[in-house]
Parts: C-alpha cells; sequence; structure tokens
C-alpha cells in the first residue's frame, strides 16, 4: 500500500474503531476460548493455521511464493515467507512500531496487516497478536530492504523494543512461538494434523509453495524427520483430480472457473465419477464449510437448473417427463466451491455454515453462466454428464417403485432374525449388547464366551464385507450387512428409527490385523453414513483385545499394545525376582513353550533380561479359547472399550481422509505430494 493510501485510510477511519486497535492483549489471556474456539487441541493447532494464513494472505496478495512451517523441538514452531515483511515503520497513533502494533494489540490486522487482502484469516480471523497472548514465547524477524529487524515477547508483552539486529538478503517475515502451557491443556502438536491442513491450503492458494518439515526429536513425534512440499500449479482443479484419483471418472475436462461477482471472489471446480457419492467440499475464505451454506446452495440450484436445461434442450428429458431433481444432478458429484469474502458470517452448530446472502446469488449467476458454457463448449463431457444423471433419475424412480412394491407386500415386516445371529435373552434394549464378529471361528469363540442374557454375538463374513468403501450402496445389497441391519431392528436410511434399536451397546470386535481394521474402516462407514444417530447417541463400540499373553511359569497377564508388554515384562521380572528369592521358583526350563518367532522377540526387545518369558502374539480372535476371549475381551468388568466419537467414524468416511490427509492411502497419491525436493507437484 502506497503511503499516501495509508494516511488517507487512518484519516478517514479516525475514531471509535482507534480506539478498539488500541485494546491490549488481556482479554485473550482472561477467556482464550472466545478468540480460538477452545483450549484443547483444537485451539492449540488453530495457532499454527492462525499464524499460516498470514503467510497466506501475502501470497494471495501476489507477493509471497513461498511458505515454510517447521516444526521444532520444544513445541515450537516456526512460520516463515517471502513477502514484503510486515511493515516496522513507526506508527503515528500507537509511536510504536506497526509490527509491534500488529503483535501486541487487539483487532489491529484489518488496519495494519491487511486490510483490502486480507480474506484467508482462520476460524476466527484473530490474527497474530491472539496467538502471541497464548504463546510463552514468540520471536518475529523481518527483513525489509536489506536490514533485518526483531522483536520477542513473553505471554503477548515485548521483551524489548522492535531492533534492527543486521542485514539480510530477500524481504521476508519469521514467526517463531510456543504454546503456553498455563493456557493449553497439552501443547505438543499433531504433525499428521499440520500436515494435513498445508495440504488443504495449499490446494486452495494455486500456486504458493508450501514446505512441511518435523525437526522434533524422533522419540517425541511420529513425523519426525520429515520432509514435505506442496505445490499445485491447478489450485482446486488440481484438488478436484487428487479426490477422484481412485474412481472412474466419466468425463476428461474438469470444470473449472473463477471471476469476482460483487465483491465475492469464486473458485469453482468439478468433474463426475461413476459412482453413486456426492463429493461436494465448500470452503468460505479457505476455511472449509462442512455444514455447507449460502455458497453451496448457489452452486447446487444453478447445477440442476442447468442441467435440466441441457437435458431439455438436447431431448434427454421428453416433454412430458418429469424435471431432475438436485439429488440427480449431484450423484458421482465431485466438486469444490471456495469463495472468498470481505466479511464472513459463519452460522450453524460448530460455526461452519456460510450464512452470507451474498455469495449465494453470486455463486448461482456466475456458475450458471460458467457452466452451460462449458457444457457447449465441450460436447463429449456434456453429453456424458446429461446421461449420468438421467440414469440416476431413473434408478431414483425405479428404487422408490420397487421399494413401494416391497412395503405393499409387507416384506419388511415379517423379516425374522439371522440365523447367525445368537441373540441374547434380554429384550432390554439398555442392558444388551451386540458383538459383531468377523468370521465363523472367532463367531464360535464369541458365542462360547458370551454372558447370553445380554450379549448377542453376529459374525459377519469379512470376505463378503471385503469390498470398496466407494461401493457402500452395493454393499447394503449384501446378504451380510442386511443381518445386520435385520439384527440391529431399526432399519436403515429413510425408515432408520432409533427408538427401535435392540442393542445399547453395538461392538465392533475384529482381529488385531490388518483384514480386522479394514473391516472395523467399512463398518465405521456403515455407521457414519448409514446410522449416525447411533455414533451421536454413543451406542457404537470396539472392543480392545488384548495383543499379547505374557507368561512365566503359572503366572500371566495381558498386554493391549506393544508399550504396554514391555511394561508388563518389567513388572513381572521384578515381582519374580521377589518371589524367587522368597520361594525358590526353579528356573524356566519347565516351560518350553517358546518358539523360535517369541524368542527372538524377546530378545529384540529387552534383551537377555527378559529370558525365560512365554510371548504370545494373538493373531487373531479365534486363536483365544473362550475363557480367555470372556476375561479380556467381553466381560464387562474387566474389558477395556473405546467408544467410538462422530469424529472416528468421520475419518473412516474417504472424504474426510481426503480432507485431513491421506498418509495411509494409495501409494500412488502419497508419491505424488511426499517429496523431498521441491518440484512442480501438480497432479
Ligand atoms: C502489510 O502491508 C505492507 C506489506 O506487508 C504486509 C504484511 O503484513 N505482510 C506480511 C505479513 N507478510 N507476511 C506476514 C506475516 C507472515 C507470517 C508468517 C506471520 C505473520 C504474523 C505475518
Amino acid at each position: 500500500m502506497a503511503k499516501n493510501d495509508k494516511e488517507k485510510e487512518q484519516k478517514s477511519d479516525y475514531g471509535a474503531k482507534d480506539i478498539f486497535v488500541l485494546e491490549g492483549l488481556e482479554p485473550v489471556r482472561k477467556r482464550p476460548g472466545m478468540y480460538i474456539g477452545s483450549t484443547g487441541p483444537d485451539g492449540l493447532h488453530h495457532l499454527v493455521a492462525e499464524i499460516v494464513d498470514n503467510a497466506i494472505d501475502e501470497a494471495m496478495a501476489g507477493y509471497a511464493k513461498n511458505i515454510e512451517v517447521t516444526l521444532l523441538p520444544k513445541n515450537r514452531v516456526r512460520v516463515s515467507d517471502d513477502g514484503r515483511g510486515i511493515p516496522v515503520d513507526i506508527h503515528k497513533q500507537t509511536r510504536k512500531s506497526a509490527l509491534e502494533t500488529i503483535m501486541t494489540t487487539l483487532h489491529a490486522g484489518g488496519k495494519f496487516g491487511g486490510g483490502a487482502y486480507k480474506v484467508s484469516g482462520g476460524l476466527h480471523g484473530v490474527g497474530a497478536s491472539v496467538v502471541n497472548a497464548l504463546s510463552s514465547y514468540m520471536r518475529v524477524e523481518v527483513c525489509k530492504d536489506g536490514s533485518l529487524y526483531a522483536q520477542e515477547y513473553e505471554r503477548g508483552k515485548p521483551k524489548a523494543n522492535v531492533k534492527k539486529i543486521g542485514k539480510c538478503g530477500a524481504n521476508g517475515t519469521v514467526v517463531t512461538f510456543e504454546p503456553d502451557a498455563q493456557i493449553f491443556s497439552e501443547i505438543e502438536f499433531n504433525g499428521e494434523r499440520v500436515l494435513g491442513r498445508l495440504r488443504q491450503q495449499a490446494y486452495l492458494t494455486r500456486g504458493v509453495r508450501i514446505l512441511f518439515a518435523d525437526q522434533r526429536a524422533a522419540k517425541d513425534a511420529s513425523m519426525a524427520g520429515e520432509r514435505y512440499a506442496f505445490y499445485f500449479e491447478g489450485g482446486i482443479k488440481s484438488y478436484v483430480k487428487h479426490l477422484n484419483r481412485d474412481i472412474t471418472t466419466i468425463h476428461d475436462t474438469v470444470f473449472y472457473a473463477e471471476r469476482m461477482v460483487n465483491e465475492v471472489q469464486i473458485e469453482i471446480a468439478l468433474q463426475y465419477a461413476d459412482d453413486l457419492q456426492a463429493r461436494e467440499l465448500g470452503f468460505a475464505n479457505n476455511i472449509h464449510t462442512p455444514e455447507g451454506g449460502m455458497h453451496i446452495t448457489g452452486f447446487r440450484t444453478a447445477l440442476t437448473r442447468v442441467l435440466n436445461d441441457y437435458a431439455r434442450k438436447n431431448s434427454y428429458l421428453k416433454q412430458d417427463e418429469e424435471n431432475l431433481i438436485g439429488e440427480d444432478a449431484r450423484e458421482g458429484l465431485t466438486a469444490i466451491v471456495s469463495v472468498k469474502l470481505k466479511e464472513t458470517q459463519f452460522e450453524g452448530q460448530t460455526k461452519s455454515k456460510l450464512g452470507n446472502p451474498e455469495a449465494r446469488t453470486a455463486v448461482e449467476s456466475f456458475f450458471a453462466d460458467a457452466f452451460a458454457m462449458y457444457l457447449e463448449e465441450n460436447p463429449a463431457d456434456a453429453r456424458a454428464i446429461a446421461g449420468k444423471v438421467i440414469l440416476a433419475s431413473k434408478a431414483r424412480k425405479a428404487a422408490k417403485a420397487a421399494k413401494e412394491t416391497i412395503l405393499r407386500k409387507g416384506a419388511l415386516d415379517g423379516m425374522t432374525l439371522p440365523g447367525k445371529l445368537a441373540d441374547c435373552q434380554s429384550k432390554s434394549a439398555e442392558e444388551s449388547e451386540i458383538f459383531i464378529v468377523e468370521g465363523d471361528s472367532a463367531g464360535g469363540s464369541a458365542k462360547g464366551a458370551r454372558d447370553r442374557r445380554t450379549q448377542a454375538i453376529l459374525p459377519l463374513r469379512g470376505k463378503i464385507l471385503n469390498v470398496e468403501r466407494a461401493r457402500l450402496d452395493k454393499m447394503l445389497t449384501s446378504k451380510e450387512i442386511k443381518s445386520l441391519v435385520i439384527a440391529l431392528g431399526a432399519a436403515i436410511a429413510e425408515e432408520f428409527n432409533i427408538e427401535k434399536i435392540r442393542y445399547h451397546k453395538i461392538i465392533i470386535m475384529t482381529d488385531a490385523d490388518v483384514d480386522g481394521a479394514h473391516i472395523r474402516t467399512l463398518l465405521l462407514t456403515l455407521f457414519y453414513r448409514y446410522y449416525r444417530p447411533v455414533v451421536e447417541a454413543g451406542f457404537l463400540y470396539i472392543a480392545q483385545p488384548p495383543l499379547y499373553k505374557i507368561s512365566r511359569g503359572r503366572e500371566f497377564r495381558y498386554a493391549y499394545s506393544d508399550a504396554q508388554k514391555e511394561l508388563v515384562l518389567k513388572e513381572m521380572q521384578s515381582k519374580f525376582k521377589v518371589q524367587s528369592s522368597k520361594f525358590k521358583v526353579k528356573e524356566e526350563d519347565e516351560n518350553p513353550l517358546i518358539d523360535e518367532e517369541q524368542l527372538s522377540e524377546v530378545e529384540s526387545g529387552i534383551g537377555e533380561q527378559f529370558k525365560g518369558f512365554n510371548i504370545q502374539r494373538y493373531k487373531g480372535l479365534g486363536e483365544m479359547n473362550p475363557d480367555q476371549l470372556w476375561e479380556t475381551t467381553m466381560d464387562p468388568a474387566q474389558r477395556l472399550l473405546l467408544r467410538v466419537s462422530i469424529r472416528d467414524a468421520a475419518e473412516a468416511d474417504h472424504i474426510f481422509d481426503i480432507l485431513m490427509g491421506d498418509e495411509v492411502a494409495p501409494r500412488k497419491s502419497f508419491i505424488q505430494t511426499h517429496a523431498k525436493a521441491v518440484k512442480n507437484l501438480d497432479i
């Protein structure tokens, strides 16, 4: 901004607002939740997003090209950019450096830091000063026109004035901060979480290069030593291709359009796949809006209208046929709608629904024109899309007719409980539990182990479940899933009624191996998509069978994780020493059960000192006898159950992977986004 403009802006804005600008940071420390949402892990990670957003703003203004985010030891984070650098000149009203004002006063961002270009902004768009207030330590360095300036802070208070500390090369800003343990319940950052957010930001800010490095000690962090680089030439167009990477698309040209309409910046990309899901991701000022809002409403209205017009004009719809409905138009669709506007209103339960009505009108009119033009200009793509949505509408009508026939015949009324279900005797849902187990052999053990008064067992055949998650609709036609639906007693989809559920504890009990994890994921996805109220009610659980049985002589203990195994070994050893001196227990030659594998585990684990222990690794539930299964996993008095949260279930669902990063997902995309060298990583 030119100096003249700046003075003008200050003059015209002079008044009450300037008093506001001078407000200190005490309120932030007093009520942190008001500014960052919470002081738990969400709030903690919000700090990183908030600082990164400043650098993203500078990139969107066209000045910064590279952003680096580094997780450092001692829970510090460093964020840098190669933009113009935060202004360091003395500000008239405060008589302090602009840098100090930005970092130590509330709501200064709009006036000093951003103004016109400030559109990124985190959850509440609160700015760097809030992060400063909630950091036990912060340091800002600015390189401007060859001079390096720096200032440090403690809990938001400057330790000294802004000082020129030397010379430097290219302009830019570096912020390092350490969250305050007095404020946050937990100050350790989750590398995957930071990375996921950075990937998303990179997709949403075309042409910016974001580097991530985790420089923490290996013992402290699962991503220690990792480096990632994100750069997407195509922005959200690349994002759509990424989302569709392992499903079959039905046309080649990804639709992409952007424009500023009445001060709303709009960017939309979309492509159809041959499946039944609708994947719509909305963003407002780079913030994901899972609850949708005005931008999504405008988009949907225009999409349905344009496709209806096209279908009529080109005789896909006959004169006497009904219009397509929104659901038809969205079947198989992958779309990203990103809007940027001056002042966002976020509404809804989680404040993630865009409320600005101007976003609806702007998106609706612009997208309708742009999409109609795309259909004209890409006739092959248009034909494929029209064919798909017409098919969707026919399938919907056919399904409805079939359902009505079935209901008329009363087929659903007399549905008997599946033969494989070993039901419990109790008819009270509150005290009843159902264990969903994988395979008939585990089912057998579980049936032998259970308390038949309150515990039901339903074995599902793993192989049948082993279908793609994207094909979940097909999965619903499987016999196995039908058994589950009938056993639960609450029907599904529109007929679902939680009042009718027959068990208040639905417990997924799978093996602790890859197949078990896969089946668990599928079941979680199923519950997330079709039985969400069950998850919300807290009825869904995951059983925790032990991984190891550790025994020495007649004594034995179970361990549920590798860490616990080590602990148990240590405890048992010290106990054994005491006992052996007291009772002169014979050396363990008595126990010839150690096989090669177990021995090597003992040795590689903690070495010589634990020889003589027998460590059995359970490969499946079927390996346990009913008594063991009961006492370790099923006995309400002793077992450990994990209650599934809606977030856990959502994470199992594909769309959530996509958003949060997918390091465990297909190798192919992993390689494309994970790079040690900085290259053009566009996909
Ligand atoms: C403000 O207008 C004049 C030129 O510089 C503008 C500015 O503030 N740029 C800016 C801020 N670039 N980078 C930042 C920034 C970067 C990080 C990592 C953190 C913070 C708080 C600001």
